[in-house]
C-alpha cells in the first residue's frame, strides 16, 4: 500500500527534490488521499478563507515581468492610475468585509518601495485596514528591512512577494530583478515579524521539474511561509505570454496535493485564473488541500468570478467561509 509514500520522513535519506518529486508523481488516489489526510490533521476540511485583492496603485511599472498587465515594457491595454485616496481602500476593505472576506490584500505596481509620503500613505492604509478586523497584506515589490519594520508596527499581518517559478527558469519570465532579490525581500519580511506569503503562477511554459523546483526553493524558506498562492497565468492580451499553453488540470491538483503534503500548516490560496476553472476542477483543488480563494469581480487588473458563483460553489459544496 501506498499512503506512506507520502511520508517524507520515512526517506530521511532521499534528497528534498527527490523527495518531491516521488509525492507529486505517485498516482493519483494515493496523492489526493495522502493531501486529504494532512489537510484534516491541520485544517478545517470546510473552511475556505476569502481574501479580496485591491490595486492601490495601478500600472506604470519598471519591471518586465513576462505575464504582468502593468508592466511598462508590456503594451497593454491598462490605464495607469496613481496611488488610490485612503477613503476610498477604506470603502473597498469595509465592503469586502461584508461579503465575508476576511484578509484584505493591497498591489502596488512598484519595483521596490521608496521612502516618503506614498509608503506614509501605505502605512495609513496599513494601520486604518487593520483598525478594521481584516488580516492585511501588502505586495508593494521589493523592501528593505527597516520598510518591513514599519509595515509591521503598522499592524500589517503578512506581505505578498512571489518567487513565481523555479530559479532556472526565472530569467525566461523576468529579466529586471532576480531570484536573490526575491529572496533577499522575503528575508526582511520575515525578520520583521511580518508573515510571508509566497508562491507562484503555473502556466508559463515552463516544465513539471520547473514546478517542483519552485516547491524546493519555497521549502528551503526559513520560516516556511505561512501562505502559498497558485496563481494560473490570466493571459493577458499585450504581454510576451499571452498566448502561453494553459496548464493541465491535473497537473494543477497535483501540484496543490503536493504543496499541502510539504506545508501542512500553511494556507494554501487557489488564486488567479479560476475564471477559466469548472466549478469541478475547484472542488478538485479544494479536496487536494487548497483552503482560500480571491473573491470579488476583479483581481488587481482581471477578471474574476462573480462573487455569486463563488457563494453558490461553496454552497452547493457544503463548505463555508472561514471566519478569522
Ligand atoms: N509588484 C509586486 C511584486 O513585485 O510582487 C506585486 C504585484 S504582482 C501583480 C503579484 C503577483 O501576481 C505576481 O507575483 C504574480 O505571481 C501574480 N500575477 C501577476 N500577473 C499575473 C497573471 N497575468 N496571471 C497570474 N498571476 C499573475
Ligand atoms: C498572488 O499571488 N496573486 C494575487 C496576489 N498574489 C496579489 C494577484 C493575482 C493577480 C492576477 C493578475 C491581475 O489581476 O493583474
Ligand atoms: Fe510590476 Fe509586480 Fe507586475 Fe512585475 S508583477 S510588472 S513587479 S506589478
Amino acid at each position: 500500500m501506498s499512503t506512506t509514500l507520502s511520508q517524507p520522513i520515512e526517506f530521511a535519506s532521499e534528497s528534498l527534490p527527490d523527495q518531491i518529486a516521488r509525492i507529486y508523481h505517485q498516482p493519483f488516489p494515493d496523492l489526493l488521499f495522502a493531501a486529504q489526510q494532512v489537510h484534516r490533521q491541520q485544517h478545517n476540511p470546510h473552511a475556505v478563507q476569502l481574501c479580496t485583492l485591491c490595486n492601490i496603485k495601478a500600472g506604470a511599472c519598471p519591471e518586465d515581468c513576462g505575464y504582468c498587465a502593468q508592466s511598462v515594457h508590456n503594451q497593454t491595454d491598462l490605464q495607469p492610475a496613481p496611488l488610490m485616496q485612503l477613503e476610498t481602500v477604506l470603502a473597498e476593505a469595509t465592503a469586502a468585509k461584508a461579503t465575508g472576506a476576511t484578509r484584505f490584500c493591497m498591489g502596488a505596481a512598484w519595483r521596490e518601495v521608496r521612502d516618503g509620503a506614498q509608503f506614509e500613505q501605505v502605512l495609513e492604509m496599513v494601520r486604518q485596514v487593520a483598525a478594521l478586523d481584516l488580516e492585511v497584506c501588502c505586495t508593494l515589490g521589493m523592501l528593505k528591512p527597516h520598510q518591513a519594520q514599519q509595515l509591521k508596527a503598522a499592524g500589517l499581518t503578512a506581505y505578498n512577494h512571489n518567487l513565481d517559478t523555479s530559479p532556472s527558469y526565472y530569467g525566461q519570465v523576468i529579466t529586471t530583478r532576480t531570484y536573490r532579490d526575491r529572496l533577499e525581500t522575503i528575508q526582511a519580511v520575515s525578520a520583521a515579524g511580518i508573515s510571508v506569503c509566497c508562491g507562484g503562477i503555473l502556466g508559463m511554459g515552463e516544465s513539471v521539474q520547473d514546478r517542483l523546483d519552485l516547491l524546493v526553493a519555497l521549502s528551503q524558506l526559513s520560516p516556511a511561509p505561512e501562505s502559498i498562492p497558485i496563481n494560473c497565468l490570466v493571459p493577458v492580451p499585450g504581454t510576451p505570454l499571452e498566448n502561453a499553453p494553459p496548464i493541465d488540470p491535473i497537473e494543477l491538483v497535483r501540484l496543490i496535493a503536493t504543496t499541502r503534503i510539504l506545508f501542512p500548516t500553511a494556507m494554501v490560496r487557489l488564486s488567479a485564473g479560476r475564471l477559466e476553472m469548472s466549478d469541478e476542477l475547484q472542488a478538485l483543488c479544494l479536496l487536494a488541500g487548497a483552503n482560500s480563494i480571491f473573491t470579488g469581480a476583479k483581481l488587481l487588473t482581471t477578471p474574476n468570478p462573480e462573487p455569486s458563483h463563488d457563494e453558490q460553489l461553496l454552497h452547493k459544496l457544503g463548505m463555508i467561509p472561514k471566519p478569522l
